[in-house]
């Protein structure tokens, strides 16, 4: 493989309707998960990459799986757990094109996931190792698991990237965090956004939040500034990359996937730092045209098309 994630996924109820969900009455159903996410962006992006998790014997484990299989994503070393259940995530929609989210997920499978479910020879056999903070928040057993992952592939050589994905309604700002600073000091590819640099640095200034964690041992940051862009950060160098405008975002949950997946790919292909950023930038602001986390992943020929690299036949 030449990216390894694995975390927890849920079968994702996006309702028809705006409003509160009490009043909603119809659903369309699909999956989400951040790691997962990032394995479906780099498997349309043309890469081998592998995704495994703990999920229910159940309709919805099943489903996310052969969903994810059938976006030619390695799903070999999916488990199942007999007893737990997969978790459920709702969305429910006001105006905005952030949506509120709502988990069903605690004690689900995923989060019974431990170091000892790990196959360190599938983990330590790949280039990059991709984890979030989504799974150091899930559970005791779950974050030893990162870490024992992250620790064991490292030792390997495996590179680690690692995306905060700070998640208020999993833990408190305090103990993201002491975890998360925790992780960054292991990881080599870091892609907080700037949010997140504020929780844990307690600064958002791109070139202040760089120094700092190329301090902790970082060697690239890839901070994401929304609709401005990125300012991406190795070697020495910092440089802000603009960002694309899109009309009509619909959803912006998954864009911050998108854009990991689009630099690690750019990262794989031997692009420079901007060019990665770049693509990143792109691919994250595609994902806000379709609603749905994963759905609007765009395949290598749309995203070139997108970034104006290649014409774009539509007829
Ligand atoms: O990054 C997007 C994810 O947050 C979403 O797909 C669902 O994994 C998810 C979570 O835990 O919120």
């Amino acid at each position: 493989m030449e990216v390894v994630t694995f975390g927890e996924t849920m079968v994702l109820f996006n309702p028809e309707t705006q409003g509160p969900l009490r009043y909603v009455g119809t659903f369309t159903k699909s999956i989400g998960g951040a790691e997962s996410n990032v394995a479906i962006a780099l498997a349309r992006l043309g890469h081998r990459v592998g995704w495994f998790s703990k999920l229910g014997k159940d309709e919805f484990g099943r489903y996310i799986k052969s969903t994810i299989m059938g976006e030619d994503v390695d799903v070999s070393r999916v488990m199942t757990d007999e007893t737990r259940t997969t978790g459920i995530l709702f969305k429910e929609r006001f105006s905005t094109v952030n949506p509120n989210v709502y988990y069903y997920r605690k004690g689900s499978a995923a989060s019974h996931l431990s170091a000892e479910d790990l196959d360190l020879d599938y983990i330590k056999n790949t280039k990059i190792l991709h984890v979030t903070g989504i799974s150091l928040a899930l559970s005791e057993e779950c974050r030893e698991a990162v870490f024992t992952a992250v620790k064991e592939a490292k030792k390997a050589g495996v590179l680690i990237s690692f995306d905060p994905n700070i998640r208020l309604k999993l833990w408190s700002k305090e103990e993201a965090r002491r975890v998360i600073l925790e992780m960054v000091s292991l990881t080599d590819i870091l892609f907080p956004g700037k949010d997140e640099a504020e929780i844990l640095l307690g600064t958002d200034e791109p070139e202040e939040v760089a120094r700092i964690f190329h301090e902790m041992g970082v060697k690239i940051v890839a901070l994401k500034l929304g609709k401005s862009g990125c300012f991406v950060s190795g070697d020495g160098v910092g440089t802000y990359v603009d960002g694309y405008t899109v009309e009509n975002p619909v959803d912006t949950v998954g864009a911050g996937d998108g854009y990991a997946a689009g630099f690690l790919s750019g990262y794989l292909e031997h692009l420079d730092l901007v060019d990665c950023g770049k693509r990143a930038n792109a691919v994250g602001a595609m994902a806000t045209l379709v609603k749905g986390d994963m759905e609007g992943f765009p395949y290598k020929e749309q995203v070139e098309a997108f970034m104006g690299l290649r014409d774009s036949i539509d007829r």
